[in-house]
């Protein structure tokens, strides 16, 4: 019974044919020729090891090779055969990712990609065969039931699982034995007779064929018979176990195969199996001289070798050289042999599924489109060279690239994990990170969530056109004003000017210069200075502006009582007047300087880098420092502003100078409606653009002002001079005016 397996010799042939399949065929891999190592594992864990290595470091020598296109690159393992094999070689080559697909390996352990992260099958589960084999009995009714194991992972794992499944619904474990994997005949006999001893009549077995063979020889000579077989995937449809002499013993075996399936041209392709063809051949040239019973002419291939008899020492490991020698011409029609056999392909179709499973994951790494790949960043693998874990890949959760961390989830392995992506402002940067790390003060993590970037500063700059039209527009004010200032200077004696207090105008004229060119502190990267500053200048320009006007509408309401008085009291009441306004002016510079100097000793105002508001922007901006400082320093602006209001109010009916309290009022006006409507304008403004209403706000009612103020004076004195005389500013011909 242990001879060439045949069996065996038909799958590593199966394979062959459906790699030359997929290299004939256009549709699959069109420009690459799949190449194949075959190694035997002659049923042995040390064999499959053995070529396992061999095949990963290249060194053959003792190795049959079928063909070996050298430099070609490494795919994949098709195989091994049988579990406990294909668990060595998985092993080995799970170390280093390698790609091993099983088409007979079966047993449940083969699942745990713990232990074989690179290990794909074509053949299912055991565990459903157990559990079907479970049912079966359960079926039936039959509740007294013995087991055979084969002692390797398959018939263990194969006949645990069956028996915990068994035992839940109350069925009885009459014997559980054990064949021996390597031959022993007490063992066997001593098996044979519990299965005799036993009362139970339905006996589990999970075995491959050729473990159970001599057992079955066993029972054969034991003559056992009554007893119905349940049989494992493995053992079912053997021609090994199938034997007509056994059929007094084994018939009625029920048992679960795996679906069969036609491999087109697989026939003609076994028959083209010829010695001469592969002269080198080992493999070949050992099945011809086993299937013809004859020695190949000056081969050095023994008849015949079996590893597992040599270990027991029971046999020789090598049998005789049959005398006759092979010619040939042998025809391998002629022959019945299992090898031939293609009507029922189950494993044999599993081969081929396993070799199309690899190149359909070839083909897939090969038609792979750059920046839709599923490695990282959504690369792709070269086919001439990628990493072993590169054609199947076998992983619970696929990678957490940078930009997330890996959370784990409780209750699962931990290769089952999420990817979190990264908070606003936390990065990770490398693969499969633990955790996110925020990043410093001044940057922001980018939208990939992989590197942190500095943030972006937002102020009003200068060279951006709502700065640069802004401080233009200041500018210009600034040169309105001084043009004001020159016209005053070139018509000094004339009655206009004359009447109003000369020093006065001038001031206010230089407040409004003042409160113009602010709008400079306010444009451009906030500076410690330019915050301390700005507002305070701001504030003292208006009192400035706002003490004078003030001056001159009280100078207005009593140039009115004034009027009645004669040349010389005139002249006294006016430089009384004059000195008086100018008092007026100092105190409240005075006390204005004093709220300031208070405000940037006590609570200055600082440069402040907002980010509350935007993750990715830094905000520069002036924090006013103390709120009630800066409200007690504008409300003394606001103050003289009512004062003057009130005073222009009263004194605008008065007959007057070209009808300044009217102007004057009307001035006040604008000045009230303008920083009235700044109020909820500024606070509901965020970033640059609170910076670009106060500018507005600055710029508008220091135009209104001027407008107000001096515009109508300059437009009679440059354009109207005939009314520039003495009668018409003491107010006769006001009515004209209007
Ligand atoms: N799984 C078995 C080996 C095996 C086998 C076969 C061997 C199966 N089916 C048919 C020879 C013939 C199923 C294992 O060890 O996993």
């Amino acid at each position: 019974h242990k001879k060439f397996n045949f069996r065996g010799f038909r799958w590593a042939r199966a394979m062959i044919h459906a790699i030359q399949e997929v290299n004939n065929r256009l549709d699959i891999l069109p420009n690459i020729t799949l190449g194949y190592h075959i190694y035997d594992t002659c049923f042995t864990t040390s064999k499959t090891v053995e070529g396992t290595l061999a095949y990963l470091t290249g060194q053959n020598e003792t190795m049959p090779n079928f063909r070996c296109s050298a430099g070609a690159p490494l795919v994949a393992v098709i195989g091994a055969g049988g579990s406990t094999l294909t668990i060595a070689s998985s092993r080995i080559v799970g170390l280093y990712y390698f790609p091993e697909v099983g088409y007979a390996s079966s047993c449940s352990v083969l699942s745990d990609k713990y232990q074989f992260p690179s290990f794909l099958r074509t053949i299912p589960n055991d565990n459903h065969q157990s559990l079907a084999m479970a049912e079966l009995v359960r079926h039936f009714g039959w509740v007294w039931i013995g087991t055979i194991a084969a002692d390797d992972d398959y018939g263990k794992y194969g006949i645990k699982y069956f028996k915990q499944n068994v035992e839940k619904s109350g069925i009885c474990i009459a014997f559980s034995e054990t064949i021996p994997k390597i031959f022993s005949r007490e063992k066997i006999l001593a098996v044979v007779e519990a299965i005799k001893e036993s009362t139970a009549n339905i006996i589990v077995v999970y075995s491959s064929d050729i473990d159970l063979s001599p057992l079955m020889e066993e029972i054969a000579n034991s003559n056992i018979t009554g007893k119905t077989w349940i049989a494992s995937e493995a053992w079912v449809t053997s021609a090994l176990i199938a034997k007509p002499e056994y059929f007094s013993f084994l018939g009625g075996t029920i048992g679960f195969g795996v679906r069969r399936g036609d491999i087109p041209g697989l026939k003609d392709f076994l028959l083209d199996v010829h010695p001469d063809n592969a002269a080198s051949d080992d493999l070949t040239i050992e099945f011809w001289q086993t299937a013809f019973n004859c020695t190949w002419p000056n081969s050095t291939v023994p008849y015949n070798t079996d590893f597992r008899i040599n270990v027991t020492g029971r046999e020789s490991g090598v049998h005789p050289v049959s005398d006759q020698l092979c010619t040939g011409k042998e025809k391998l029609e002629d022959i019945k042999n299992t090898y031939l056999d293609v009507s029922e392909l189950r494993i044999t179709y599993n081969v081929y599924k396993a070799v199309f499973t690899v190149a359909h994951a070839l083909n897939n790494l090969d038609t792979c489109v750059e920046g839709n790949g599923p490695f990282p960043k959504n690369s792709c693998a070269i086919i001439y060279d990628f990493e072993p874990w590169q054609p199947p890949r076998s992983v619970c959760t696929e990678n957490c690239q940078p930009g997330a961390r890996k959370g784990i989830r409780h209750g699962v392995p931990a290769c089952c994990f999420v990817c979190i992506p990264c908070a606003d402002g936390e990065i990770s940067n490398k693969t499969d990170a633990r955790e996110c790390f925020p990043c410093p003060d001044d940057y922001c993590s980018n939208t990939l969530k992989n590197e942190c970037v500095l943030k972006e500063v937002e102020f009003l700059a200068y060279d951006e056109a709502l700065g640069t039209t802004l401080v233009a527009v200041s500018l210009f004010g600034a040169c309105i004003v001084l043009s004001v200032t020159i016209v005053y200077r070139i018509h000094r004696d004339t009655a206009v000017v004359k009447a109003n207090d000369r020093g006065l105008s001038f001031l206010i004229q230089l407040s409004l210069v003042i409160t113009l060119l602010t709008s400079f502190l306010f444009v451009g990267k906030p500076k410690e200075w330019s915050c301390q500053i700005r507002q305070v200048t701001l504030a003292l320009g208006f009192s400035l502006c706002l003490s004078c006007i003030l001056g001159k509408t009280i100078a207005l309401l009593l140039t009115y009582r004034g009027s009645k008085l004669n040349a010389a009291e005139k002249h006294d009441h006016i430089s009384m007047q004059s000195f008086h306004q100018k008092l007026l002016v100092l105190i409240s510079m005075i006390i204005e300087v004093c709220i300031c100097t208070a405000y940037l000793t006590c609570i200055p105002p600082y440069v402040y880098k907002n980010m509350e508001f935007q993750n990715v922007k830094i905000i520069l901006e002036c924090n006013e420092g103390s709120i009630e400082f800066l409200c007690t320093m504008f409300g003394f602006d606001v103050f003289l502003a009512v004062l003057c209001f009130i005073t222009a109010f009263i004194a605008r009916k008065l007959p007057d100078n070209f009808n300044e309290a009217k102007f004057i009022t009307f001035g006040m006006l604008v000045f009230f409606i303008v920083w009235i409507s700044f109020v909820p304008a500024y606070l509901s403004t965020r970033g640059k653009f609170k910076v670009v209403v106060e500018i507005f706000a600055i710029l508008a009612s220091s135009f209104g002002l001027l407008g107000c103020i001096f515009l109508p004076k300059r437009y009679i004195i440059l354009l109207k001079p005939e009314r520039n005389t003495e009668e018409i500013i003491s107010g006769k011909a006001t009515t004209n005016d209007n």
